[in-house]
């Protein structure tokens, strides 16, 4: 099927009943250049990469300062005290209107996952593999590890009274691109969250406030920040965010268009790229994620030479990361560090990627140049 033909399924307008004020910048908070690339230019959107140096000073948790950003416009910014969500459409008996105190009061839950971009790695389809896909070059610093504190997306459309023949609910954002991602009833119903809280503060302006989608184990795409609506249908439904965008296709989805949600084994080093390390001996650490399980096992090789266990630390959260450590001594010279990691379900990182013509989904090992002074 074409993307013009899945539009049919498109929800009308709903004019928006929230004050919405525009910031001065694209983003609110300061992207200080040692610890994001910047790429709010507008370009690919208004956008900042966590450069992973800047994650070897933090725990386990990214400090919501250091977490990157991917809006497609700026940052809106909503009070709380104007801020509505709607809840409403064919899939529920009656329509919601409920403001940011009736979120509040719901039950609450505060769960440790990974957001990271469906286009996360994208720059090494080229360079690692030769050819240039289009969209922001990121690097691996589209991926962060927060405590998410909100209510169940279940709470809500169960006072909505979902019904059994619902089939999709799209989740419509307040922010001035209008973003709608849809996701099956099931998921919502499963483990999809409705987020007021990050690392235990505020949601911050950038990040969404006063309240976003958490889609665990999902491309963050489906993590609509600014949510103002949920539009519950009966029917699959369409946006140019699952028919025209963040849709595998090319390469060996051939013509097809598959919405994209799960990721694979993806592995990142605490270092600048490229690297410059003094000789002797250093401990290196990096993390591994997977959305399918925690992380059992990661492997280093260096120069090619045989793999070797890197040593697991610390918190191991199922849909969120490992950190892992290794001890190096690091020569004079030229040298790439690769890291493969493994998941519970034995899912392993690959060599090299399948090609699709969007470039997302890269989750192959890469060779991460170190020089040694
Ligand atoms: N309203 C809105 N929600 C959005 C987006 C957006 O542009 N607008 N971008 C999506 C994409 S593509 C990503 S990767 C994540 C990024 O979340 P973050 O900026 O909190 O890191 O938000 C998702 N939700
Ligand atoms: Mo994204």
């Amino acid at each position: 099927m074409k993307s013009a033909e899945h539009k049919t399924g498109e929800v009308g307008r709903w004019a928006r009943p929230v004050k919405v004020q525009t910031t001065d910048g694209p983003l609110v908070k300061p992207l200080p250049p040692e610890d994001f690339v910047d790429y709010t230019d507008g370009e690919h959107g208004y956008n900042a990469e966590t450069r992973w140096e800047a994650l070897a000073q933090t725990g386990y948790l990214t400090p919501a300062e250091k977490f990157f950003v991917r809006s497609h416009a700026p940052t809106p910014r909503i009070a709380a005290s104007d801020w509505r969500l709607r809840v409403e459409g064919p899939g529920v008996e009656r329509t919601l209107d409920l403001g940011y105190e009736d979120i509040l009061s719901l039950p609450a839950v505060s769960v440790t996952r990974a957001l990271e971009c469906a286009g996360n790695g994208r720059v090494f389809f080229e360079e690692q593999q030769g050819r240039q896909a289009p969209g922001l070059p990121w690097r691996l610093g589209a991926i962060g590890v927060a405590e998410w504190t909100g209510t169940p997306m279940a709470e809500v459309l169960e006072r909505a009274g979902v019904k059994r023949t619902a089939r999709d609910v799209m989740a419509e954002s307040l922010d001035g691109v209008r973003m709608r991602r849809p996701l099956p009833v099931e998921k919502a119903m499963q483990d999809a969250l409705l987020v007021y809280g990050m690392n235990g503060e505020e949601l911050p302006p950038d990040h969404g406030y006063p309240v976003r989608v958490i889609v665990p184990d999902w491309a963050a795409v489906a993590s609509v920040k600014w949510v103002g609506r949920l539009h519950v249908a009966e029917e699959r439904l369409f946006s140019p965010w699952n028919t025209d965008d963040y849709v595998l296709t090319g390469g060996d989805f051939g013509e097809e268009r598959i919405p994209l949600t799960s990721q694979g084994v993806k592995s990142a080093l605490e270092l600048p790229w490229p690297a410059r390390l003094r000789r002797g001996r250093h401990e290196i650490r990096g993390r591994s994620w997977s959305a399918s399980g925690a992380v059992s096992r990661v492997g280093y090789s260096v120069d090619g030479r045989p793999w070797r266990e890197a040593r697991i630390f610390g918190p191991n959260v199922r849909g969120a990361w490992a950190r892992w450590c290794f001890s190096w001594d690091a020569r004079p010279g030229g040298h790439e560090i690769r890291v493969r990691a493994v998941d519970e379900d034995g899912l392993v990182q690959p060599d090299a990627v399948g090609w699709n013509d969007l470039g997302y989904l890269y989750d192959g090992v890469v060779g991460h140049p170190v020089e040694v002074l």
